[in-house]
């Protein structure tokens, strides 16, 4: 019993087995993180990779994103924590026109564990969506998701949309194909490359 058995089991797509193996992995006393990322995460970037190579195609991308969603359940308890006080209301969302919600979500469950009040919006998510959301929950923070350099252009609209509509509000970007470049460009407050940096992000916001 391995963290390779795990990854094989995303790329396997073996749903009846991955939470059983992701619990005895812990229960042999490996970190949730390391989970997550050594066996969960690198066993999508390895599907990429194969998606890329046109050796795997959209079925098997989405039998493996539903098999790896089954590990983070069993992880979910051990990366979000102990709830901690209070920090504010987030809206967050992947943007429109993206269906990717898996790292959207591991942001949105480390954010709950650190104190903040998360509004989770969803997949392909227009702006007047999220200013809905925002005004009806009082939101101080948005924080958008993009998977597809497509997407990167809706990200950029939102943004632009939510500075100009709710110019008090905090926008944090991420997803794999966003930088701190694209982000500063597109006058989004912060950018963070994972959930866990997201929440150190975003506690320096609630005191700045
Ligand atoms: C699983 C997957 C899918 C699944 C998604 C299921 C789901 N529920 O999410 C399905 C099958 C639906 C899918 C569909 C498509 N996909 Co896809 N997909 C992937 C895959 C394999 C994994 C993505 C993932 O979940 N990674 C794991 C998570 C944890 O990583 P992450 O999302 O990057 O998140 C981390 C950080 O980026 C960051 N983060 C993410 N969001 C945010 C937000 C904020 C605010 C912050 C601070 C941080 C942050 O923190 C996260 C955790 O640490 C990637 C390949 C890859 N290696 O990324 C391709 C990939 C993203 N997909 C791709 C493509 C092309 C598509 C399709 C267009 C395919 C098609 N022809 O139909 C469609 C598009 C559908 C749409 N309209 O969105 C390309 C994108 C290429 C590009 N640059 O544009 C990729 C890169 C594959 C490839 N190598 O070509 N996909």
């Amino acid at each position: 019993m391995s963290l390779d058995d795990i990854y094989h089991a995303v790329l396997n797509f073996e749903e009846d087995e991955i939470e059983s193996l992701t619990r005895q992995q812990l229960d042999s006393g490996t970190n949730a993180k390391t989970i997550l990322d050594e066996a969960l995460i690198e066993a999508l970037d390895e599907v990429g990779q194969c998606f890329s190579e046109g050796t795997m195609f959209v079925p098997e991308m989405l039998m493996a994103a539903e098999t790896m969603k089954l590990g983070v359940e069993v992880l979910r308890p051990l990366l979000m924590g102990e709830k901690s006080d209070d920090k504010g209301t987030a809206v967050i969302a992947s943007v429109q026109g993206d269906m990717h919600d898996i790292g959207k979500n591991l942001v949105a469950m480390m954010l709950e564990g650190s104190g903040f009040n998360i509004i989770d919006l969803g997949v392909d998510v227009d702006t007047d969506t999220i200013l809905v959301a925002v005004h009806e929950h009082g939101a101080e923070f948005v924080l958008l998701s993009a998977l597809l350099t497509t997407t990167m252009l809706a990200m950029k609209k939102t943004v632009l949309s939510l500075k100009e509509k709710a110019p008090e509000l905090k926008v944090v970007v991420g997803g794999a194909p966003v930088n701190q470049e694209f982000a500063d460009a597109i006058g989004a407050d912060g950018y963070c490359d994972d959930a866990p940096a997201a929440v150190t992000l975003m506690r320096a916001l609630v005191t700045a």
